[in-house]
């Protein structure tokens, strides 16, 4: 009996492990371009056109190798609109109650494909350099996960920035070389990107047809959408941009919306490019003296570390993950997270690059959006949301425990130890924004003040029974403390002010 192999969206590596359990001879790959998966969140229109473009021509690769590919795409008149769907109907073409897949990176796939009346085996994803049960073993009984600490392991897992025992260079990690700012005048590398061929137009024609109002501008796709592709940027950034990435990882420019940033996490989260891979390629450069320590220890952490990290949190604290609401926080996300006029110089920049591109670097989602939604105490669920639409590299694994977790506190701390916030001071010293906001960073009160200065106090009142206590928070407290009463009535009054007028739709 024939077998269907599952290929989705984000699994087109050809060693995934569906195909390496796969009878090439007998078995059928089946990939569908789907209406459930295209719309479960208002994607960006370049991710949806990112995703059906590498999947053609994964599509294509694979049967160049030998495979029998069943793929659907999303106009096909049969297209029964969703995975199970396709499923069924292979079966029921092919004569088969077989499926094998790998586990998809959202619980949401996972229930569904579960719940199939169909006989389906999920094999671990294996493209990861550490496995579920490597990671539960590492985090059971532990009282806190922090990611340092589980980062030094897969040193040693991989040997990778190692001396022996110890770690290359005599440290773990040279984070704080790497907070440097920019200044605009900044020579960054220009990224690489490509003219769309056949395949990416026709998909283009698509997305354009399909989904005309979601957010996002779909002019100048540039996106790599195969593995070739994808490899000539992992270059074009170990040859251009590893050498300063780490001395300006946190910096953010108006004019200069990647610096030196890699552009790679759609890359390796779809499967074209493999993380291990990418951390040897940046070790062999520091190796060759092409980049300093700080910058390729930074970067492989971001990979095994980080990205390693999430991954383990988002399946071991399961699928109520993303219903967490720790803080209670439920206001609206307001217009300007959709392009609306806002007066936050800050806020208008990020959104808006986030809209031409889908991208925007770690300390932009992370210092900018995300660190205004915590603030503003904006209902965690609709960021969650907003995270995992408007950004070409979001898929929940990855997207949820950084945007609950990490930037929301919504998980109440399984993530961080404490919430990442900051008043307007932080993205005044590593941006550029603030010189042409309608705000003044140097206001701490009244109605030019900035709006990060009044609602950073305002969060911290709002939570003081929950953080005081935290070490890493009690100088905050005990500088409000010292502030006179009046002050501090101003400040909590004026913030006040600014949510009612965001509330009520004004343009802040
Ligand atoms: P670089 O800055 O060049 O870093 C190199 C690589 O490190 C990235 O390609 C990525 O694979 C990895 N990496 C770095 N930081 C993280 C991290 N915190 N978690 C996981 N991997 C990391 N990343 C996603 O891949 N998908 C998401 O949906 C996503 N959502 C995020 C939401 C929020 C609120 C925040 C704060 C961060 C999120 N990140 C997400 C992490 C990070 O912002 C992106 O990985 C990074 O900006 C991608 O750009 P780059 O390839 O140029 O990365
Ligand atoms: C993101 C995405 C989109 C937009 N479309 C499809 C699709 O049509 N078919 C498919 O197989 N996968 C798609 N994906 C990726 C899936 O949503 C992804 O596999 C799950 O969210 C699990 O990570
Ligand atoms: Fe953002 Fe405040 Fe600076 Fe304006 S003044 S850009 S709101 S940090």
């Amino acid at each position: 009996m024939v077998t269907l192999v599952l290929v989705l969206g984000d699994q087109l590596s050809p060693d995934i492990a569906a195909l390496r359990q796969a009878d090439q001879s007998e078995d059928l790959v089946v990939m569908a371009e789907v209406a459930a998966e295209a719309t479960y969140v208002r994607h960006h229109p370049k991710k949806i056109a990112l995703v059906f473009a590498a999947m053609r021509k994964f599509a294509r690769s694979l049967e160049a190798d030998g495979w029998n590919v069943a793929y659907t795409r999303l106009d096909d008149p049969l297209n029964s609109g969703s995975i199970p769907g396709e499923l069924l109907r292979r079966a029921e073409e092919h004569g088969t109650r077989k499926v094998i897949g790998t586990r998809p990176g959202e619980w949401r796939l996972i229930e569904a494909l579960e719940d199939m009346p169909l006989e389906v085996v999920l094999n671990e994803d294996d493209r990861f350099v550490a496995s579920h049960a490597e990671f539960e073993r590492w985090a059971d009984g532990r009282k806190q996960l922090r990611m340092e600490y589980f980062y030094r392991e897969m040193r040693r897992k991989t040997g990778l920035l190692m001396d022996g025992c110890e770690p290359a260079g005599g440290k773990w990690n040279y984070d704080h070389d790497n907070r440097k700012p920019a200044s605009s005048d900044l020579f960054a590398p220009a990224p690489l990107w490509f003219e769309p061929d056949d395949t990416v137009r026709e998909v283009l024609d698509l997305v354009l047809r399909q989904f005309p109002d979601n957010f996002g501008a779909l002019s100048s796709f540039g996106y790599a959408t195969d593995r070739a592709q994808a490899e000539a940027v992992l270059d074009h950034f170990i040859d251009n941009a590893l050498p300063r990435f780490g001395d300006f990882q946190d910096a953010m420019l108006m004019e200069n919306r990647f610096l030196y940033h890699a552009l790679i996490s759609a890359y390796l989260n779809i499967g074209l490019l493999d993380p291990l891979t990418v951390c040897r390629r940046v070790e062999t450069a520091w190796k060759e003296v092409r980049a300093p320590i700080n910058a390729a220890e930074g970067f492989i952490r971001q990979i095994i570390g980080w990205r390693e990290f999430v991954r383990g949190i988002y399946f071991r604290e399961g699928p109520g993950y993303t219903q967490r609401n720790a803080l209670d926080h439920n206001r609206d996300l307001p217009p300007m997270f959709w392009g609306a006029e806002t007066k936050m110089a800050c806020m208008e920049s990020v959104v808006r690059q986030t809209r031409d591109e889908a991208y925007a670097h770690h300390i932009q989602r992370l210092m900018v959006t995300g660190n205004f939604a915590l603030l503003a105490g904006l209902d965690p669920m609709q960021v969650h949301e907003w995270y995992l639409s408007v950004y070409v590299d979001a898929f929940e694994w990855v997207e949820a425990p950084n945007t609950l977790g990490m930037s929301q506190f919504a998980d109440g701390g399984v993530f961080a130890s404490k919430p990442y916030v900051s008043s307007g001071n932080y993205i005044n010293r590593m941006s550029d924004y603030c010189g042409s906001c309608s705000y003044s960073v140097k206001d701490k009160t009244g109605h030019q003040a900035c709006p990060f200065n009044l609602l950073y106090w305002h969060f911290l009142v709002r939570h003081r029974n929950r953080f005081e206590r935290n070490p890493r928070m009690a100088q905050m407290y005990r500088t409000w403390d010292r502030m006179t009463e009046h002050r501090r009535a101003t400040v909590l009054e004026n913030a006040q002010e600014f949510l009612e007028e965001m509330n009520n739709g004004a343009c802040v």
